[in-house]
């Protein structure tokens, strides 16, 4: 009784505030100042077909699989985060990033699309842009593709030499984080709570495995956080996978797979998958935000443009540091060891934009 009732309570809450959210406008201007070395018009003369080389292929991945929107968004968060956007997640091997236990759900099709792009770009104009400026741009077009904001990216990042190592692959945020960790995880990072706030609403769009949450399903873990009858599905959805790693559930119960500030609205909603989502509306330093971008899906764009800028800008290469990889997944060096013919054709006639130490 007293259970459905209060459901009957958030549901008019939820209504409310849907009759007032504002329209959104989806462009946003971003005025954050910008680094050294980027720029805003960074391959006007050397690559200006880049961004519409990525943006076709991005609405054409997603054509066939919106879920590649979300594989994007999380793969930049992941670049970004540890060591700065240099596409060191994107190597691969026994040393890489990717064999860390938070990377070991990336999404292969969106790390390989990346690689196409960087293929199709470097056809166009040679060996110019960057794997780190190609993932930046494809989360960009990834998120206005599914509805969010569209916003200007600067450009000029370079390719990190090396893989992050474990002890930094260890700084990103764990979804059993409370509010005051992820707070921490994030000043560390020189991002405040209205970025904690703003990029986790990147969980509008994709999925978590049972491992991700199943902190907080058995009946002594029930803190009264969680929407009884969603604990109830997920408790039954999860038992039928003891491994955690293979049963998936939708991070934005009312619209997986539209970027929009519906996600808040599962948090007022307690339906919020992972307590470190959860804990945002609950939580006195988060909850003013995380109401707003509820109430205001134009609020929530705007935070979220210039907090994934500030956040496409954290300890970038510029200048001759790094490379331009030839190869999203390889170093340049060990790409010529075992590189074919096909690949140094494309950087023939052209060392402008070669790796600094090649
Ligand atoms: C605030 C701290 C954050 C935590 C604790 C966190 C944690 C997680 C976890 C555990 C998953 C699911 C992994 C799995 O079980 O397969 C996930 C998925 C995801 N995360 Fe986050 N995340 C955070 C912030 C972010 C940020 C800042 C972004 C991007 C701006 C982001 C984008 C995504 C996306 C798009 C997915 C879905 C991926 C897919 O469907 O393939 N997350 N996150
Ligand atoms: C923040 O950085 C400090 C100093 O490096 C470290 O001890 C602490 O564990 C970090 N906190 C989080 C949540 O990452
Ligand atoms: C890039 O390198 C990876 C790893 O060595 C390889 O599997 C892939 O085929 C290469 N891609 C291209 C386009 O040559
Ligand atoms: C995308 C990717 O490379 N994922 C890897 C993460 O790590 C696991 C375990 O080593 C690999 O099996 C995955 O291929």
């Amino acid at each position: 009784m007293a259970r459905s009732s209060s459901r009957v309570a958030v549901a008019a809450v939820l209504a409310a505030i849907a009759i007032c959210a504002a329209v959104s406008s989806a462009t946003v201007t971003v005025n954050e100042p910008i680094v050294n070395g980027l720029s805003w018009s960074f391959y006007d003369a050397s690559c200006p077909s880049v961004e519409g080389i990525v943006r076709w292929h991005v609405a054409d991945a997603l054509r066939r699989d919106i879920g590649i929107a979300a594989g994007l968004i999380r793969i930049f968060f992941h670049d970004c985060f540890p060591q700065g956007c240099d596409a060191s997640v994107l190597l691969s091997g026994p040393n890489s990033e990717q064999i860390e236990i938070p990377n070991q759900t990336l999404r292969p099709a969106a790390l390989k699309l990346i690689d196409d792009i960087r293929a199709a770009v470097h056809a166009a104009c040679g060996p110019t842009v960057s794997c780190a400026d190609i993932t930046t741009l494809a989360t960009r077009d990834a998120v206005v593709a599914s509805g969010g904001p569209f916003f200007d990216v600067p450009l000029g990042r370079r390719d990190g030499l090396a893989p992050a190592s474990s002890d930094l692959v260890g700084t990103l945020p764990a979804p059993f984080f409370d509010v005051p960790t992820l707070i921490e995880a994030f000043k560390n990072r020189s991002l405040d709570k209205a970025d904690l706030v703003a990029l986790s609403g990147a969980h509008t769009v994709g999925r978590g495995h049972c491992a991700s949450f199943s902190d907080r399903l058995p009946p002594n873990a029930d803190d009264g956080t969680m929407d009884p009858a969603f604990r109830q599905k997920l408790a039954a959805k999860c038992a039928s996978d003891p491994s955690g790693n293979v049963v998936s559930q939708v991070l934005d119960v009312r619209t997986p797979n539209a970027f929009d500030n519906k996600y808040y609205f599962d948090l007022i909603a307690r339906q919020g998958l992972f307590k470190s989502d959860q804990g945002l509306i609950n939580h006195p330093d988060t909850m003013r935000t995380a109401t707003r971008f509820a109430l205001n899906q134009a609020a929530f764009f705007d935070q979220f443009a210039r907090s994934f800028v500030k956040m496409s800008q954290m300890d970038v290469l510029t200048g001759t540091a790094g490379e331009i990889r030839l190869n999203c997944s390889v170093r340049n060096t060990a790409s010529v060891d075992i590189s074919s013919s096909a690949q140094l054709d494309t950087a023939a006639g052209d060392d402008e934009g070669l790796a600094a130490d090649a």
